[in-house]
Formats: C-alpha cells, structure tokens, sequence
C-alpha cells in the first residue's frame, strides 16, 4: 500500500534500496573512453540476454531509438513504422531534425504491421523516390495498450524488410514486458532484427538508461550517433549500477504487474460510462474510454476522472480528450489496485 497511487507510468518507479546499494559502491572510469567497468558490464549483459554482439547503454529509450534511426538511415531516405508507434509520435520529430529522414507512417489494427503492409510500403528503386532504409517495430504496443507480437511475426516482417534491402530496428522499450507476457525469452524477439532498444526505467525500476543492441558494427555507429548527441556519458557506472540490479531481480517480477492491470481492466469494465477492450489488455497497461453520450460531456467526464482521481490519491493519465491510462509498475500493488477501482468507481457512481 503507498501513500499515493500513481498509475501515470511506469516510469515513475524508484529505485530499490539495492540498486541504491549498487550505485554507491558502483566501480566507475571515463565511458567515453570505454573506460567504466560497470557500463561495460551492463552492456555485455544486455547483449547476452538479447542475444546479439554488442549493446550500448544510453539515456533514454527516445535517445536509443534516435541513434538506431540516425546510424541506420541517412538524410532523404525514408523509415517505415506504424501511424501510433511511439517513434512518430513522441520523440520530438527527432529523426527528421537530426537524421533528416523522412517518416512512412502506417494505420495498423494492432499497432504491428503485416508482412503485407511492410512489403507494399517499401519503395521500388525509382529515381523520384526516397529509399526505404528502415522498418520500425514497436514491442509492447505503448498506444494499443501494452500489446504484444510474438517473434514469429516480427521474423515475418523481418522477412520482408531485409528481402528488399531495409533494415530492422525494435522499439522494445518494454520488450521484457512482452517476453515475460508470452512466456518467451527475449532473445527470441530480438533473432531477426538489425537494432533493438529496451528500457531499464520503467517497469524494471532503474532511475535512468536504456540499451541499444545489435552488431558490433551497428553499435560502434551507434557510439559515434550518441556522442553527437551529447550522451557520451563519463562516469556512467553510477547508474549503469541500477541497470545490472534491473536485468538480474527485475524481469520476473512483472507478471505481477501483469495481472494487477489485468484486474484493474475487469474492474473498470464493469463501470458505468467507461469502456475498455479487454482483449488488448496483455501486459501492463490499461487504455479506457469514458462515455458519456456526446463528445463534450464525455471530454468533461474524463477530467472530472482524472481530477477526481487526484483528489482521491489516485492518479491516471489522459491520452486524449476520452481516453486514460494507468500502467502498473513495481510501486504500485493489489491494495493500491483496490483503491484505484474503489476511487474510479466513487467518481462515476451517478453517470450509469
Ligand atoms: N514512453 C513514455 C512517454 O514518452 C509516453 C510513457 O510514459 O509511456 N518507446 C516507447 C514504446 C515508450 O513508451 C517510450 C516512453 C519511449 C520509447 C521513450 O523512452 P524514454 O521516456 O526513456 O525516452
């Protein structure tokens, strides 16, 4: 039980008293010269369990995709990802500022694309086009609610990608989210992709950092992008230190996230005025919608929630004019859940 409940994101998690722990006593030199065992540690770790040659360990998931974007795709050249992916709609346009590539965004029903609209987006060698470098995956799904693919089907898109000469790069940000969801390990997803980033700070608690993974080539582009950026870290082992701690006790754990969404799901579909599809409710996140006849009153209703809801102690986040989500993470447990349904269901008593 905590004081407040804050289901805004899995972001907001703090650290354990054991990453605390690691940070202080954390062996530490210059990473900009490679030089930070701790990093280097962290890093090869990541590799390991991604399978792949090499990681990268940079200061936000929208830093590891920026880098994966930039080393993989030059300026004029085009990315192909999904209309909702967090790539295209959250990350500041950094890829048209700083890569000057050109963004293919494509409607999708889960949030994946097909093999299908992989293929018919890719650009036939035609001197008025832009080449298509780069297909973007994103795994979980962070607007379709924390929906999973299974490695089966990013092979698939895979398949079609690297046929025509484009590469792949996951946005896994949650990726351990997935793995842990479909009892899969995550290596698995990460088989047939060029690039993948995950974060260490959301669901698994670290303060800070994410990696990006790949081959030793893509990650010494990699390297050379995040100094340009200004993410050449210097004594990085300090918070590297929460990262092993998040890698080695923090993955299973999230099954418990899983099913404190999953009965937060059932209960708000059993409200009146909000709807939720249950079906999409696959990992930690939950997306509703309040209704409330026309759009106006509904807009209204989902402040009078979100208000309501801090007034309580219980804070949710709009999506949009109608839509919430809460994410559930390692601070919040099933009294906090109890207390979130208990609130929700105080504030639209009187709407049925
Ligand atoms: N998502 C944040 C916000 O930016 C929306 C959140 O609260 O969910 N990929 C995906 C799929 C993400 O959900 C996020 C963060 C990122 C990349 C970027 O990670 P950070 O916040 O570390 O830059």
């Amino acid at each position: 039980m905590h004081d407040v409940v804050d289901l805004r994101s899995d972001t907001l998690t703090l650290p354990t008293p054991e990453m605390r722990d690691a940070m202080a006593r954390a062996e530490v030199g210059d990473d900009v010269w490679e030089e930070d065992p701790t990093v280097k540690r962290l890093e090869a770790m990541a590799a390991e369990r991604l399978g792949k040659d090499a990681g990268l360990f940079v200061t936000s998931g929208t830093q590891g995709n920026l880098v994966s974007v930039v080393a993989q795709a030059r300026g004029g050249q085009e990315v192909v990802l999904d209309a909702d992916s967090h790539v295209f709609n959250y990350e500041v346009g950094g890829a048209a500022v700083v890569g000057h590539v050109q963004t293919r965004p494509i409607k999708t029903a889960r949030g994946f694309l097909t093999p299908e609209q992989v293929r018919e987006a890719i650009r036939p060698a035609n001197i008025h086009l832009a080449e298509t470098a780069l297909v973007c995956i994103e795994n979980t799904h962070n607007r379709h609610g924390g929906t999973c693919c299974t490695p089966e089907e990013i092979a698939a898109v895979a398949e079609v990608a690297h046929g025509a000469g484009a590469r792949v790069h996951l946005d896994g940000a949650r990726l351990f989210n997935a793995a842990v969801a479909l009892g899969r390990p995550a290596r698995d997803f990460c088989r047939a992709v060029d690039s993948v980033t995950f974060c260490l700070s959301k669901g698994l608690g670290a303060p800070v950092g994410s990696i990006v993974c790949g081959s030793h080539e893509l990650v010494s582009r990699a390297r050379r992008v995040r100094k340009m950026l200004g993410g050449g870290m210097r004594q990085a082992g300090v918070i590297a230190a929460a990262g092993i701690v998040a890698l080695e006790r923090m993955i299973d754990r999230l099954a418990d996230d899983h099913a404190n969404a999953r009965t937060l799901a059932e209960g708000v579909a059993r409200l009146p005025g909000l709807r939720v599809d249950l079906a999409s409710v696959q990992t930690n996140i939950v997306i509703f919608h309040v209704e409330r006849g026309a759009a106006d009153a509904s807009a209204r209703a989902t402040q009078e929630l979100v208000a309501g809801g801090i007034a309580r102690k219980v804070k949710v986040h709009a999506i949009g004019p109608m839509s919430i989500r809460c994410v559930t993470h390692k601070d919040v447990d099933a009294d906090d859940i109890r207390r979130a349904l208990d609130a929700m269901n105080e504030i639209t008593q009187g709407w049925a």
